[in-house]
């Protein structure tokens, strides 16, 4: 490693041997850390060709592929913002952020043609910058301090508003590192993964203690059952969010000689009701290592390994100070945070409490051991097979409706996307046949509404304010 230089680069890729395989992709050749060692050093010819300098930031929306990873490791070299984005958001959504961004770098899929384009076969105008570049000719890496910010994410956090967190080279190495630790990760564990590369899950939490650690990572586009039963015999992990287990369960040939080879499962981003845990492991005599994050803090408790006590979400990693803090909101200290909300310096001081604490937003209690149980969610976010979704965003574009007058959006309990989208909607007079709204162009398909409810008036508290518990409360028993 560079002597000074607190570069995660250096970290991902200097523990593994260059010619240790780093992806196994079904279908198309292995690479190994040497191959991506190389293909970054591409990328960071590609992005000095775009004119992108240390500190700019690069949004990404591409899909899902071994050069989007190259591309995260190309922005370290080059001291680049990586600034991923859900592939699902539309034109009008991610101009948003761009704007908020503050850059001309925008990198999108061939097939939106805007901005510079990266497909998953290996063409694109950003590749063209890329694929004849000889890896000798990228700059020197990025002299990094620990503080420096490496990766900017979108999120609202508690308030609904998006705001982009900087995460910093220390922050993520420390919970990487924290991880492979509480985890017991090695140069030998081999990895499914099967989530989006757009999230601090899949991109950081998945990624990242394995490559530390010089492990092998089964590299699919997507989470499809077939597939992981296929490739689930050739892995010793498995990290998914609850829908993933539920999808999972539903299918018979999910069992115990499946998961035969497997050491650890891990489950996160959103809650998980302990009957999955039970049928879980009634089904496979294994267990699920359930641990709790958020894209400010990257992962904040896991259970123990081998012990998990399933319907809480274990303890604070090493290095992670927690402590229940007012109206029991989950208050968190430690090296892995956020450095800041961008260009935010009001939300970032929001987010503390006076004496110097994140707070999350999540409504919890800890026992004596340092167990922490979640209970809930301080705002109305509601969390759709681990997508967050907000509320008021929703409602801003049914309100635009000639047909709405007022609307309200909560989640409701789901079996498998553990909370479902519902808005209900007061109507202007005159409106009987209630036509729903094409919202394809404003938000996201997994934003949308997956039932209506036509009401008279909403219920609202003596100070006018909705009462989204009681809306809450309408839901059928499951
Ligand atoms: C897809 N759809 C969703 C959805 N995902 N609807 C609601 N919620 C979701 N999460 C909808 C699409 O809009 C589409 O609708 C239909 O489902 C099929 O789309 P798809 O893309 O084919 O879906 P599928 O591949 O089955 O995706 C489901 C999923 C995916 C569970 C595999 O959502 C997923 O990978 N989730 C993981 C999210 C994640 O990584 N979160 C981490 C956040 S970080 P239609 O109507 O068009 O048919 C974090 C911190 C931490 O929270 O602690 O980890
Ligand atoms: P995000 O903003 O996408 O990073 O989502 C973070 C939020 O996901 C947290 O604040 C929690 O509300 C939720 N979350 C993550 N892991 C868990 C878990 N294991 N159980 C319950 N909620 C979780």
């Amino acid at each position: 490693m560079t002597k000074g230089n607190a570069n995660l680069y250096l970290h991902l890729m200097g523990a593994g041997d260059p010619t240790r395989v780093l992806f196994h992709r079904p279908g198309a050749s292995s690479l190994t850390y040497g191959d991506l060692a190389d293909r970054s050093a591409q990328m960071a010819v590609g992005l000095q060709a775009i004119g992108a300098t240390a500190g700019d930031r690069l949004v990404v929306q591409v899909e899902k592929s071994t050069d989007a990873i190259a591309l995260w490791l190309g922005c370290l070299r080059t001291g680049v913002m990586f600034v991923p984005l859900n592939t699902a958001y539309t034109d009008a959504e991610v101009d948003e952020f761009v704007a908020d961004a503050d850059t001309p770098h925008l990198l999108t899929t061939p097939d939106r043609n805007r901005g510079l384009t990266m497909g998953t076969d290996g063409t694109g105008s950003f590749l063209d910058h890329v694929n004849g570049a000889n890896p000798a000719d990228a700059p020197d890496v990025y002299q990094a301090a620990p503080t420096d910010p490496a990766s900017m994410l979108f999120t609202s956090g508690t308030t609904g508003r998006s705001k982009g967190a900087v995460l910093t080279h220390q922050g993520l190495l420390t919970n990487g590192a924290a991880l492979a630790h509480v985890w017991q990760i090695t140069g030998d564990d081999h990895l499914l993964h099967t989530l989006p590369v757009f999230h601090v899950h899949g991109l950081f939490i998945a990624l990242h203690p394995l490559m530390l650690q010089g492990g092998t990572i089964t590299f699919l586009p997507r989470f499809a059952v077939d597939d992981v039963l296929e490739h689930l015999p050739e892995v010793s992990v498995l990290m998914g969010v609850p829908t993933h287990y539920t999808r999972l369960l539903a299918d018979p040939r999910f069992d115990r000689d499946a998961c035969a080879g497997l050491r650890l499962f891990t489950s996160g981003s959103a809650p998980m009701t302990t009957q999955v845990h039970e049928q879980f492991t009634a089904t496979t005599g294994r267990t699920i290592t359930e641990r709790y994050g958020m894209t400010e803090c990257g992962i904040i408790t896991s259970n123990a390994l081998g012990a998990p006590l399933p319907g809480t979400v274990g303890t604070a990693l090493p290095n992670m100070e927690l402590r229940i803090g007012e109206d029991s909101i989950v208050e968190v200290r430690g090296p892995h945070l956020l450095d800041r909300y961008w260009r935010r310096p009001d939300a970032t001081a929001a987010a503390y409490t006076t004496d110097g604490w994140f707070k999350t937003g999540d409504i919890g209690t800890m026992d004596d051991a340092g167990v922490v149980t979640l209970s809930g969610r301080s705002s109305d976010l509601i969390i759709s097979g681990g997508y967050n979704i907000y509320p008021k965003e929703i409602e801003k574009v049914l309100d635009t409706d000639p047909q709405v007058v007022e609307s309200a959006v909560v989640g409701w309990p789901n079996v498998e996307w553990g909370e479902t989208v519902v808005a209900f909607v007061v109507l202007a007079d005159g409106t009987t046949d209630f036509v729903e709204p094409d919202l394809s162009d404003a938000l996201a398909r997994f934003k949308h509404p997956r039932r209506w409810e036509v009401v008279d008036e909403l219920p609202r508290n003596t100070m006018g304010k909705v009462q989204k518990k009681v809306l809450r409360e309408r839901a059928p028993a499951l």
